[in-house]
């Protein structure tokens, strides 16, 4: 059992708990030897489906000439959008258009007449095998009617620009409001001071290990869809596939296998799914669809892509007294629920950790020339840190005052919880100052501080940066199951879908500490919409919120039904009946006890008996659909050293340490891996991706020689320490910890590097900060 062996007891966790210890993965085997099944690696005999993308931009589809492609040996269809018009199928992907202020038609699965973003999907080819599928996509040729396009959230909604729809002359989806206007205004006036800043967020793709696929098979008898593929959310997918075919849900089984990475992109419905399946039902043959990796890059779904203009109002003592916020954001061609979502997700989030009386943001989503945008770790959460954690920096330079003061002045106290922030949001517990000071002792920060701005004998200059974040986990509903069968064996299920987070271990560590029956005998199944009766999905850090609390939910009452079939066993009271390690016991009388397994035996005993058939073998079962008590709020500050040379540009991150609180930690290793993975890719932004735009909507970075992701060489070792702050709102006390390493550690290495380049004047470098970008700063204010 792994509370004897295997585990490593970081201190928190009692001696016979298994939650609070560092456990190994159990799936990382598998997966690390290759020995895991991927959604491509299932064959199934299937064709393969791949699509003739938009070459341009923006523009009109004025013909398409199949006629070669379709003569192709081993070609089995080839279809435009006329042919899913004439389907009892929309083929319109479902979007949440109603959510936006304007009308628009929705993204249809192929292009209807009009492209809105170079590789958009207008034509499918099925062929017996990729190779053919991809010559013939070759051999169809497409005639655009060119369009100007824009690329620049803050470019299309100037006049002139050029729309994508015409009933949107803006190309505005969504303008929305938080917090109050006439307040901030106020409080504006009132104070003594008022620093402003205009902010890029780099437009992100994720580059998953696994580019996103489909397998879809078709029973005509059933008229039934079984659709295997790369996803977060198995039941959400299941919802927007039958939306997209005209299906009930009933119609339709999705099956995640393993799933190399998400990142928030495999959240998002892509054409490719719901051709997938169309084409299997058009064809009465299962189909297979694998993205590749420049496909992956050109409609991602893409995230990010801010342009912001944001103040803060201070006075000289350093109290904070309002910020006002006005933010742009890119939705791509189509409107989705990236965008679409962002004052919740972004604009609640600008309170950070501190005080601040009066918030006022308004953010528009708005159409550009783009891929979609959807999502991506963190997804509107390190927008909004970006903005407040630039603005305090910003701050203390005009005042004068330390960076780090001015913030711990303005700190929540961890009294003030619950405590509700000037945009609506409810924060449940914090001990911000304890954070920062342990981030502050880690990385030496007064040493750190006297010797930055200044050039060092190598003569680099060095910068200390640091960033204080909050972060909304949480939320929605999970469905959570527990079954145990009669050999007492026990078999989890839960709605979310681990691709990389370790659930199965995590999920069982916390059933088996409610059962107590040793860890390996519980099994955790994610991923078949056949499991469980609905489900929510992993992102937005809440598995462990919802879905841990979910399977522990269900724990306890199996465990209830089981203690009162022991209780009869062992012919005595319920109330003299202990459950421990793995036995119900008698109290007082030690000896006088009965091994769960026997519990279970006889519970599917007494089913079988009563004749029920699809019982059989089961001896407990337990379903619950949980729902928080509100949000969890995980906090922390990240804190980095950096080394600039200004001949070159060139950035080094000497040092990056991470203080994090996730609440109660159910597994500290897998928490720190998660930081890992977090703040590598926050520091992938800041240093060196970004999906570029040409003016014409050509993406200039389809593939990884051109989207830079951060290389080993370019990332620190990454020092990790945790403070632990429960949380009230959900019976585990824990926060989320997915994506605390994405918010904190762009500002975080923006802030260290404006630091280093304070002496030549630079408040502010935007990201991502190459060596280019960093040298043109550099030149800018040194007069070129
Ligand atoms: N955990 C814990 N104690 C806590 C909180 C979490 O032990 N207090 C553990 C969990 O049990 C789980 C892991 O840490 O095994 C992450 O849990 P959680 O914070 O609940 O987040 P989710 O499982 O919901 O994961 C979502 C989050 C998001 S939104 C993205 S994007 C993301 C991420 O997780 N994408 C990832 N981490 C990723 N990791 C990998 N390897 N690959 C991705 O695509």
């Amino acid at each position: 059992d792994a509370r004897d062996a295997g585990g490593t007891p970081d201190g928190s966790a009692s001696e016979d708990r298994l939650v609070g210890r560092g456990i190994d993965r159990r799936e990382d085997a598998e997966l690390l030897t290759g020995r895991a099944t991927y959604t491509d690696d299932i064959s199934a005999d299937a064709a393969h489906l791949a699509f003739v993308r938009s070459a341009v931009g923006h523009g009109r589809v004025e013909s398409i000439d199949a006629s070669e492609a379709e003569e192709m040996a081993g070609v089995l269809g080839v279809y435009t959008w006329d042919d899913v018009d004439a389907s009892p199928s929309p083929g319109v992907l479902p979007i949440r258009t109603e959510s936006l202020d304007c009308e628009v038609p929705g993204h249809p699965v192929l292009a209807r007449d009009r492209v809105r973003y170079e590789g958009q999907p207008i034509a499918a080819v099925v062929a017996e095998d990729r190779y053919v599928a991809r010559d013939a996509v070759e051999a169809v040729h497409v005639e655009y009617g060119t369009r100007p396009a824009v690329v620049d959230p803050a470019e299309a909604t100037e006049d002139g620009a050029p729309t994508l729809y015409e009933g949107v002359p803006d190309n505005v989806a969504l303008d929305a409001e938080l917090g109050d206007e006439t307040t901030t205004e106020e409080a504006f006036a009132a104070a003594d001071r008022v620093v402003e800043l205009d902010l890029v967020n780099n437009r992100l793709v994720a580059s998953a290990l696994e580019p996103r696929a489909a397998l879809a098979r078709y029973d005509a008898d059933r008229d039934y869809f079984t659709v295997e593929l790369t996803s977060q959310s198995p039941h959400g997918h299941r919802r927007k596939l039958s939306e997209t075919l005209g299906l009930d849900e009933e119609q339709v089984r999705v099956v995640v296998p393993r799933v190399g990475g998400g990142f928030g992109h495999k959240g998002h419905h892509h054409p490719g799914e719901a051709m997938a399946a169309w084409c299997a039902r058009e064809l009465d043959r299962s189909v297979k669809w694998t993205a590749t990796r420049s496909e992956n890059y050109r409609e991602g779904a893409h995230a990010r892509d801010h342009r912001t203009t944001a103040a803060i109002a201070v006075d000289d003592d350093g109290t904070v007294r309002g910020l006002r916020v006005d933010t742009r954001a890119a939705v791509g061609g189509y409107g989705l629920g990236g965008g679409a979502s962002m004052p919740g997700w972004y604009g609640r989030l600008l309170s950070s950790q501190y005080r601040i009386p009066a918030i006022y943001c308004r953010t528009r989503a708005v159409f550009t020339n783009t891929a979609p945008v959807h999502s991506y770790r963190g997804a509107g959460r390190p927008e909004a840190i970006y903005v407040t954690e630039r603005l305090m920096d910003a701050a203390a330079d005009e005042l004068g005052i330390d960076p780090v003061e001015l913030r711990r002045r303005n700190l929540i106290e961890p009294d003030e919880f619950p405590y509700e922030t000037a945009v609506g949001a409810s924060y449940d517990s914090g001990d911000y100052e304890t954070a920062l000071d342990e981030a502050l002792d880690a990385i030496g920060y007064g040493e750190a501080r006297e010797r930055a701005g200044e050039p060092g004998d190598d003569g680099r200059y060095r910068g200390v940066g640091v960033a204080c974040f909050t972060e909304s986990t949480g939320g929605g509903f999970e469905r959570g199951v527990v079954r145990v069968r009669r050999d007492g064996s026990v078999a989890v299920y839960a709605g979310t879908h681990s691709h990389g987070q370790g659930h199965e271990t995590t999920y069982a560590q916390l059933v088996a500490d409610e059962l107590g029956v040793p860890y390996d005998d519980v099994e955790v199944a994610e991923g078949d919409t056949d499991d469980t009766a609905d489900g929510t999905g992993t992102f937005g850090s809440r598995s462990t919120i919802t879905g841990g609390s979910a399977v522990v939910e269900s724990a306890r009452d199996v465990l209830r039904a089981a203690r009162g079939v022991a209780t009869d066993l062992l012919g005595v009271d319920a109330a003299d009946v202990v459950s421990e390690g793995g036995a119900f016991r008698v109290v007082g009388r030690p000896e006088h006890s009965v091994s769960f397994a026997d519990v279970a035996c006889a519970a599917a005993e007494a089913e079988n008996e009563s004749g029920d058939e699809s019982d059989a073998g089961i001896a407990f079962e337990a379903s619950t659909r949980y729902e928080p008590d509100g949000t969890a709020y995980a906090f922390g500050t990240h804190t980095a050293l950096v080394a600039v040379d200004a001949e070159t540009g060139a950035v080094e991150i000497e040092r990056y340490v991470a203080v994090d609180d996730c609440g109660e930690r159910v597994n500290p290793t897998i928490v720190e891996g998660q930081v890992h993975g977090g703040v590598a890719q926050g520091i992938g932004q800041a240093r060196s991706e970004g999906a570029v735009y040409g003016d014409d909507g050509r993406l200039l970075t389809d593939s990884m020689l051109s989207y830079a992701l951060p290389r080993a060489s370019s990332l620190p070792d990454i020092e990790t320490r945790a403070t632990v702050t429960p949380s009230p709102r959900n019976p585990l006390g824990v926060k989320g910890i997915g994506e605390a390493g994405t918010i904190a550690a762009p500002p975080t290495v923006v802030s260290a590097v404006a630091d280093a380049l304070s002496s030549f004047g630079i408040a502010h470098v935007d990201m991502p900060l190459t060596e280019e970008n960093v040298l043109a700063a550099i030149r800018e204010v040194d007069g070129g």
